[in-house]
């Protein structure tokens, strides 16, 4: 096998954003950028001769030439063993899982996540770290450091690798191992949830429908779902992943994933519905006619953890990022355990968790996961839902059971099911050990579903407020006008009077990483109120054009009569103050956002 070292010259914008470099296709496909970002990558991490490598990608266009690029690259560079995917697929979360498992020295993601795909869309490339996690900033940092001083790679000339097959080849020196995507990761799912009670809940007349909008988690949705959990096999809509995922923009929120919202919000809609993004790390949550926003789900499964296996045994902390909800961080206080305040993006959790310090952690923007892998994880947020569902209708079962054997009246509903959900107040099978609590109680009509936890968590914390307005493809200046304006106001804003609203504080947020000690400043504008309410303005680091504004608000109602209000109506005030002291109408000439989540 020939290896030839390929005369390159630097490009200028290979700077890794918040999740990896994401530019549009037509960009990756110039020659030399995905090389000179590849060997960047490679001469940045030096890995030692004979090292493993994990690769795999969202199946999104060009994923297949990448990844013969990179098998090429990575024998050219001294690697003994590339572990790939099936037809060149791993979800991110999978793909966390396969290095972990098999101990790989790092992995390269190729995946533009919830970025529309296709060859006018987007592409993008990370690399995760031996605990198989987003690289964090040192040595993204590093990497553009290299991409920008690049005269050459190297390449080895061969025949493309056949991906199709599972089993073994050579690349010169270095052996292929074309892997089963889905089956580690599944494997790794059924040793953290309760499948038997899940497996009970789905043929007990409880609906599910998983939206995989034609991106990489159908498959895996399809391997979990119905072969080893026994759903109809039409709970999975959108199955067949597509390299432009079917003209859509896989991003699992109420406007994007709006065939599943129909369902959901239709005339005899499902129990309990799901969708996944592009590459299978976020996920959105929907009851019947409810939608639980992320900041909640991340707050409502710390509250819940004890009811699933794999962490009955406490958890040791959550860490959440800034602009999500403080729902997380009132579970946190309620269980007394640490809660952690971090930049946007997975690859501040690592550290967290690698420490020990952290178990669950979460973001606002439908991500959610926990330590048994280094990425935020889709199908296993909708697991955990699963089995909290499964193992509360478990319990109302029990107490049923002896609350009839014990002679007790079952009538309407009782004050006991709005607890049922928190260790933190009761458990139903402890409460229902007491007769006297019993004989004055009732649990007919329990509908253990979706809403009905999120309610009940409500009651007991208060309500989190929340929504999050996006302005996207807006001009750059417009954009940094903005931020800059809000920059400069910060001295006049400082405990001004806003509507009903005092200012407490505003800064930029900056964050120190506990366990390393590195800083990360410029993560966001924060405004604080007195009474807890904030408005955060950011902007995006995983847009391709222009720039993408997002207001994030906030507020806390603990009032249960105000409950039901709508979360826009509720933060109507918050949403004035916000576009006023932005001068966001003015200077962007948008009247409303593009996307509200
Ligand atoms: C967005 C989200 C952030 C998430 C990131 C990557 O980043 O806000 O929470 O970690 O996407 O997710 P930004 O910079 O555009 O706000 V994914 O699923 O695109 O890998
Ligand atoms: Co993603």
């Amino acid at each position: 096998m020939q290896i030839r070292a390929v005369s390159t010259a630097p490009f200028t914008d290979q700077k890794p954003g918040t999740s990896g470099l994401r530019k549009r296709v037509q960009v990756f496909r110039r020659p030399h950028y995905l090389e000179n970002f590849v060997q960047s990558i490679f001469d940045t991490i030096a890995a030692p001769l004979g090292a493993v490598l994990a690769l795999g990608g969202d199946g999104r266009y060009y994923n297949r030439e990448a990844i013969q690029v990179i098998l090429k690259m990575a024998a050219a560079n001294g690697f003994g063993r590339v572990l790939v995917g099936r037809g060149g697929i791993l979800s991110t979360p999978a793909a966390s899982c396969v290095i972990r498992k098999y101990q790989a020295y790092g992995g390269i993601i190729l995946s533009a996540s919830h970025n529309p795909g296709g060859p006018d869309g987007d592409f993008g490339i990370k690399y995760n770290t031996a605990n198989g996690g987003p690289a964090p900033e040192k040595i993204t940092e590093a990497i553009f450091s290299a991409s920008k001083t690049i005269a050459q790679y190297r390449i080895a000339d061969a025949p493309d690798v056949a991906l199709d097959a599972l089993g073994d080849s050579k690349l010169g020196d270095m052996t292929v191992s074309v892997i089963d995507p889905v089956g580690d990761y599944a494997g790794l799912m059924e040793s953290l949830f309760d499948f038997a009670a899940i497996r009970a809940l789905l043929s007990g007349g409880f609906r599910l429908k998983f939206d995989a909008m034609h991106a990489v988690t159908g498959p895996y949705a399809r391997e979990i779902f119905v072969n080893r959990l026994g759903a109809p096999s039409d709970s999975v809509i959108n199955a067949e992943p597509l390299p432009d995922f079917g003209g859509g923009h896989p991003d699992p929120n109420l406007t994007y994933a709006h065939e599943l919202v129909e369902a959901l919000y239709g005339n005899d809609a499902p129990d309990f519905g799901a969708a996944s993004d592009g590459d299978g790390d976020r996920n959105m949550i929907l009851g019947r006619h409810f939608f639980v926003t992320p900041s909640d789900s991340l707050a409502i499964l710390a509250a819940n953890a004890h009811r699933v296996p794999g962490y009955k045994q406490g958890l040791a902390g959550i860490a959440r990022s800034m602009p999500t909800s403080a729902a997380a961080d009132r579970v946190a206080a309620a269980l007394d355990i640490p809660c952690y305040e971090t930049p946007t993006g997975w690859k501040f959790f690592g550290n967290l968790m690698d420490a020990g310090k952290v178990t669950l952690c979460g973001e606002e923007s439908f991500g959610t996961g926990s330590n048994h892998i280094r990425e935020k994880d889709g199908l296993w947020a909708v697991l955990f839902w699963l089995n909290i569902l499964a193992a509360r209708r478990q319990s109302v079962a029990a107490m049923t059971r002896r609350c009839e054997a014990s002679g007790a009246g079952m009538a309407a509903s009782h004050p006991l099911t709005q607890t049922a959900g928190f260790a933190i107040t009761s458990d139903l099978a402890s409460v229902a050990d007491s007769p006297s609590r019993m004989a004055s109680s009732s649990i007919g009509n329990v509908s253990r579903d979706v809403e009905d936890i999120v309610r009940e968590h409500w009651a007991h914390f208060g309500r989190n407020v929340y929504s999050r307005h996006d302005y996207e493809s807006i001009p750059n200046e417009a954009a940094n006008g903005v931020m800059k304006l809000l920059h400069g106001r910060f001295g006049e804003l400082q405990g001004a009077h806003l509507g009903n609203y005092k200012v407490l504080f505003c800064d930029d947020f900056s964050y120190t990483d506990p366990v390393d000690g590195s800083v990360s400043t410029g993560q966001g504008v924060r405004i604080g109120f007195t009474d807890g309410s904030r408005i955060v303005f950011r902007l995006s680091g995983t847009g391709t054009e222009g720039a993408t504004l997002r207001i994030y608000l906030e507020s806390y109602e603990p009032d249960v009569a105000k409950h039901r209000l709508d979360a826009q109506q509720a933060l109507a005030e918050l949403i004035r103050i916000s576009l006023e002291i932005s001068e966001l109408r003015e200077r962007t000439g948008r009247e409303r956002p593009t996307v509200i989540t």
